[in-house]
């Protein structure tokens, strides 16, 4: 009898285990739009568009190689609406008993595939460089989870950068190179963008239809949807911008979404790159003389370091980890992060490009909209469901540890030793945000000052008792105690009038 192997909307690599697992000649493939994963978080409709595209191109290779497919699309008339439900139609059409999958991505699913009346095997998602058992070894035993220690240990494992078992040119890390403030001219003319195709076309009309009142704006949609397409993003990035994405790592500016940036999570979540490949041609670059090692050094840490890493937590933490809230903030996340009417222009802009690209670079997703979201004390919970929905390369695996852990503390400090807060004065080095701002990043408290500096010392006032003792924050708690009392009331009175205008819908 055949069987079911299920292919998910970010399973869409010919490697993956349950295809490796199957057998062409009787097993059937099952893959589906389906409206549970369509809406369980508001998707920006380029995320959905992305998904349903790349699957049907992906399908259509899978008929290619020879392997039976049946595919539902979301308006077809017998879809059930659900992965299970899918699942349980074909098995009675086909008179299949089992299913072969792949480990989702995240927790709701996994138990859905637990649930579900037919046995489905779930078989370890090979397409990561670390397994969990690996992680859980690694993890063991330790005091605290460090990446960088992590990090090391996949350098090792992988052989990338490795002189021996030295680190190429003798250091692990070269962040300390890659702080530069924005420069004044970007080089980069930003990602590859490819034209619609009629797969392409159909799916931005279903989208259109169906998904009209997400947040995001569908078009102009210029992603990759295929493997070709994305290694010929990948090949872009690496020639033209890896050579300067270590030193402007951090940098952001008001006219430019993208600066050195790769913009390729989307494909690699979703299985259109594989690490390997991806790291192979950085690492190739650098042994060409064609990137400097900490470029090099910086991009290949975020992907055998940080991506491993955060997966590693997530899966290890297990279900409960979305809902941790270790300092207590229950505050509703305010409506510009929706509409992007605040005048506090680091954070519109990086709303508005959220809105128009589904994508945002790192420092704005951790030092604009996550530190603002951690000063002023909005509801993990409601910061988390939001990055979810609102990047193309959103799922929880990765989203989840980087806002409960990195960005929001929620997690009381597994991910991060400290929390990432900053005042204005973070922001107006890295950017040039400041300067078209309604606010004024050099004033502390009242009315024009920037919301920054004041909601920083409300931070660190109102988690005295959580963060008093932190070594790595006695510098700032010093600052603090060391204020006038007039300017540290000023400036709690600042924090708290500012909160409560916002609190109560008022533009801010
Ligand atoms: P580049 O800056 O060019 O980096 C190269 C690659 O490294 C990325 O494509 C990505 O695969 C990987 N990477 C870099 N940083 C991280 C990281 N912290 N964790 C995991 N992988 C990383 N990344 C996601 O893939 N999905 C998410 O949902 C997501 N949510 C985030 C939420 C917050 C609050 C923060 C602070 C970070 C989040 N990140 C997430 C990590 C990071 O911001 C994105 O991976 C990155 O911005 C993607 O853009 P890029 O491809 O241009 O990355
Ligand atoms: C994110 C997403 C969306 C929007 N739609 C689908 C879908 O219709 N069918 C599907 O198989 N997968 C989809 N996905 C991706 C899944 O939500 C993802 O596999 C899980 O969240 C686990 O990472
Ligand atoms: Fe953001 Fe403050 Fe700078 Fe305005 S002044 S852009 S609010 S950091």
């Amino acid at each position: 009898t055949p069987r079911l192997i299920l292919v998910l909307g970010d399973q869409l690599s010919p490697e993956l285990s349950a295809l490796a697992e199957a057998d062409k000649s009787r097993d059937v493939v099952v893959m589906a739009e389906v409206a549970d994963e369509a809406s369980y978080v508001p998707h920006h409709p380029k995320k959905i568009a992305f998904l349903f595209a790349a699957m049907r191109k992906f399908a259509a290779q899978l008929r290619d190689d020879g392997w039976r497919v049946e595919y539902t699309r979301l308006d077809d008339a017998q879809n059930t609406g659900s992965i299970p439900g899918e699942l349980l139609r074909h098995a009675e059409g086909i008179g299949a008993k089992e299913v072969l999958a792949t480990e989702p991505g995240e927790f709701r699913l996994i138990a859905a595939l637990e649930e579900c009346p037919i046995p489905v095997h779930q078989f370890p998602d090979t397409r990561f460089l670390a397994s969990h058992g690996e992680f859980e070894e690694w993890a063991e035993g330790r005091k605290d989870l460090r990446m960088e220690w992590f990090y090391r240990e996949m350098r090792r494992k992988t052989g990338l950068l490795m002189d021996g078992d030295k680190p190429e040119g003798g250091k692990w890390n070269y962040d300390h190179d890659n702080r530069k403030p924005a420069p004044d001219k970007i080089t980069f003319g930003g990602p590859m963008q490819f034209t619609s195709d009629d797969t392409v076309e159909e799916v931005l009309d279903l989208v259109e239809r169906r998904f009209d009142n997400n947040f995001g704006e569908l078009r102009p949609f210029w992603f990759a949807t295929d493997r070709g397409q994305a290694r010929q993003a990948l090949s872009h990035f690496i020639r033209n911008a890896l050579p300067d994405f270590g030193d402007f790592q951090d940098a952001m500016l008001a006219e430019n979404r993208f600066l050195y940036h790769s913009v390729i999570s989307m494909y690699l979540n979703a299985g259109l790159l594989t690490w390997q490949e991806i790291c192979d041609a950085a690492a190739d670059a650098y042994a060409k003389g064609d990137a400097p090692l900490n470029a090099v050094e910086g991009f290949i840490r975020q992907i055998i370091g940080w991506r491993e890493y955060m997966r590693g937590i997530y899966f290890r933490e297990g279900p409960d980890y979305t809902r941790k809230n270790w300092l207590n903030h229950q505050r509703k996340l305010p409506g510009f992060y929706w509409d992007a009417q605040t005048d506090m222009l680091c954070v519109a802009k990086a709303v508005e490009q959220t809105r128009d690209e589904a994508y945002a670079h790192h420092i704005q997703r951790l030092m604009v909209t996550g530190n603002f979201a951690l000063l002023a004390g909005i509801d993990p919970h409601q910061v988390h469901e939001w990055y979810l929905a609102v990047y193309a390369d959103a799922y929880e695996w990765v989203e989840a540890p980087n806002v409960i852990g990195m960005s929001q503390f929620a997690d009381g400090g597994i991910v991060g030793s400290k929390p990432y807060v900053s005042g204005g004065n973070y922001i107006n080095k890295m950017s040039n945000y400041c300067k078209s701002c309604r606010y004024d990043v050099a004033v502390k408290t009242g009315e024009g000052g920037c919301p920054f500096n004041y909601l920083y010392w409300g931070f660190l006032h109102r988690h005295r008792d959580r963060f008093g003792k932190n070594p790595r924050m006695a510098q700032m708690y010093r600052t603090w105690s060391r204020m006038s009392d007039d300017k540290r009331q000023a400036t709690l009175d600042s924090a708290e009038r500012f909160l409560q205008r916002m609190s109560q819908g008022d533009r801010v």
